[in-house]
């Protein structure tokens, strides 16, 4: 929660604003990318929106990133025999704008894609 209320990804989770979800488990959500960048982007989001990036949710909730990692693991298994490639911006300049950790899992035909 910011001055501005609730993350985008927390109103997915509360499904406030629709999103197509593609797994969910206690502490995580899976949903597809609205602006997809390969074959297959899904996102992967711990539901808490306590961490801002990666680096916040691996200092303040390591097994919580390894429970992400898990997931886009099984997500890629099932869509792109078990190949991906895993992606965290963290910070503006390095193109973050959703403020709520979250993993971008890409696959199958990355086609151009090298950044999201
Ligand atoms: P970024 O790493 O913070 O730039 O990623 C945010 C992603 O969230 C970006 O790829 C958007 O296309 C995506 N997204 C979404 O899937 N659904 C939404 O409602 C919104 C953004 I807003």
């Amino acid at each position: 929660m910011t001055e501005s209320g609730p993350s985008i990804f927390s109103r997915i989770v509360a499904r406030e604003i629709p999103a197509t979800i593609v797994a969910e488990t206690d502490d995580l959500i899976a949903i597809e990318d609205i602006n997809p960048q390969a074959d297959v982007h899904v996102l992967v989001i711990p539901k808490t929106e306590t961490y801002a990036n990666v680096s916040e949710l691996a200092a303040g909730d390591p097994a919580l990133l390894s429970r992400l990692v898990a997931l886009a693991q099984s997500i890629a298994d099932d869509r792109a025999g078990g190949q991906y490639r895993l992606i965290f911006n963290s910070g503006a300049s390095a193109g973050q704008t959703v403020f709520h950790v979250h993993a971008h899992v890409l696959a199958g035909d990355l086609g151009e894609a090298t950044l999201v």
